[in-house]
């Protein structure tokens, strides 16, 4: 079975861990050589092995234990992250040209999957996207290679371009993709040869077909039980060619790993899709966190600790809801929030239950001004204790004496007060249930939002008031909703 040993090292690496609190650093230290040493005996090429433990010790240090989590769960998460970051986060799909045909182009070592990837693919393209593909034949060395894809063809019920093994393959692939013009297919694959070696003749022999096809997609395949050599090969040909993505073959049989955690790293270059079997049915499109998990082989505690993340960060939203039901808002409270606005923590999120919000790149540009924050955060500092649990204690007076304590000038103490007022409003509001008075107070000179906002690339500082208001608004009907539906129980 696939990874099978190393599922089994890394697993056991993770067991040294023990404990609720803070990971302790003698075990991480044994539990991160342990899985230096799974990787590398899995193939996985070394400088990937080296940046790959070197994350995950800078994260696992770094990390608050999250409550509901123990030490080696987290570390468990912190690895299962790294794994799918290595392997590229996201699937990436095949390119696709604007006008027809979209030309995509083998490249491997002999043996490495090419035909058969060609044969999956087409049918794959044929399937899904209704294609009218056309094959190249263009492995000339062995004889067998053209009766190979004509047969692979006649079962998929799909044209194979083919001149015999007496042409040089730059003159086939010309007339392959003439004739693909002509009967207007929109797909062109053309199947290379491969060798035992990469050699000078081969490698220019595929550049000079590069540079005659203009692949939209230039695939390496990777069988991926070649192991450390594979990284090396693949490594010679994205020197040569332009590569848009990677294959990787065989992932069925017993492959160490090595190939599937390091191509990506060493090539630069997305892996697109996977073989899983010799049949035009075993190709699949390569999705990085789902490797991650089956590597790890953790797939259940996976799933524990998504939820149990869940579950704190509801546990979270409870306590704030309680705390203003509760009327007892304070500065601590205030500070709390500023914090959370700054991170964009629960304001991202409200933000994102709009529709059409979530992936808004404005988003990301929304800051605090970080001056402004650590402002406000030293007038708090200069507070005392009484003073921060019971505002209504600050006067006149007392306001000179944080602004001097600061080193800022009274009006901007003013100001937050203000601030601090007009929230506290707010959160009164919102737990009796008047939200109109919320949604006027976000549309109106209410809160001064945008001032705290820095310009950071935002098209102008309004722009992110507007949306700001939107969420709240939003937010503020989507609460009024369940509001109803409770009272209605
Ligand atoms: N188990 C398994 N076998 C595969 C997979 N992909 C290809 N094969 C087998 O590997 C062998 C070689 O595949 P080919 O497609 O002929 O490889 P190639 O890269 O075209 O080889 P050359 O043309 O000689 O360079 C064949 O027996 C295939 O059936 C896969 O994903 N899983
Ligand atoms: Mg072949």
């Amino acid at each position: 079975m696939a990874f099978e040993n190393l599922t089994d090292r890394l697993s056991k690496a993770l067991k040294n861990l023990t404990g609720s609190g803070r990971i302790k650093e003698e075990d991480l230290q044994t539990s991160l050589r342990e899985i230096r040493l799974a990787l590398l005996e899995a193939d996985v090429a070394y400088p990937t092995v080296k940046k790959f433990v070197a994350n995950i010790r800078e994260k696992a240090k770094g990390a608050d234990i999250l409550e509901g989590l123990n030490a080696p769960q987290q570390v468990v998460k912190i690895v299962n992250d790294e794994l799918t970051a290595l392997m590229g986060e996201e699937a990436v799909p095949l390119n696709k040209s604007e006008k027809i045909p979209t030309t995509i182009m083998m490249a491997g070592l002999q043996g490495a999957g090419k035909t058969t990837t060609v044969a999956k693919l087409a049918y794959k393209l044929k399937k899904e996207d209704h294609a009218r593909p056309l094959l190249i034949a263009a492995d000339v060395y062995r004889p067998a290679a053209i009766d190979q894809l004509e047969v692979l063809g006649q079962d998929l019920d799909v044209p194979v371009f083919s001149q015999g093994t007496d042409v040089d393959p730059r003159d086939i692939v010309r007339a392959g993709l003439a004739q693909a013009a002509e009967n207007k297919n929109d797909y062109v694959l053309i199947d290379t040869a491969g060798r035992l070696q990469i050699d000078d003749a081969l490698m220019q022999e595929l550049k000079d077909i590069e540079q005659i096809a203009h692949p939209d997609e230039i695939l390496l395949t990777v069988d991926a039980m070649t192991g450390q050599n594979a990284t090396e090969t693949a490594q010679g040909f994205a020197d040569a060619l332009d590569l848009t993505g990677v294959v990787l073959t065989k992932l069925d049989g017993d492959t160490r790993g090595g190939a599937a955690l390091s191509i990506r790293d060493v090539t630069g270059k997305p892996i697109k899709f996977v073989g899983q079997g010799e049949k035009k049915t075993d190709l699949d499109v390569f999705h990085p966190d789902r490797m991650a998990s089956r590597i790890l082989g953790m797939g259940d505690m996976l799933t524990f600790i998504e939820k149990a993340q869940k579950e704190v960060d509801e546990k979270k939203q409870a306590e704030q809801l309680e705390k203003m039901r509760q009327n007892t808002f304070d500065f601590n409270d205030f500070i709390d929030q500023l914090h959370q606005v700054q991170s964009m923590g629960p304001m991202e999120d409200l933000i994102k239950m709009i529709p059409g919000m979530a992936n808004n790149p404005a988003l990301k540009n929304m800051q605090i001004d970080d001056k402004q924050f650590a402002h406000m955060e030293a007038i708090i500092s200069s507070m005392t204790k009484e003073e921060r649990t019971n505002p209504d204690l600050i006067n006149p007076s007392r306001r000179r004496r944080l602004a001097a304590g600061a080193g800022r000038p009274v009006v901007e103490v003013n100001k937050m007060m203000k601030q601090f007022d007009q929230m506290k409003k707010m959160m009164n509001q919102a737990t009796k249930g008047n939200f109109s008075g919320m949604e006027s107070m976000m549309g109106g000179a209410g809160m001064d939002m945008s001032a705290m906002m820095g310009g950071n690339g935002m098209p102008n500082s309004n722009f992110g008031q507007k949306v700001q208001n939107f969420a709240m608004k939003q937010a503020a009907r989507k609460m009024k909703k369940l509001q109803k539906k409770r009272k209605k129980k």
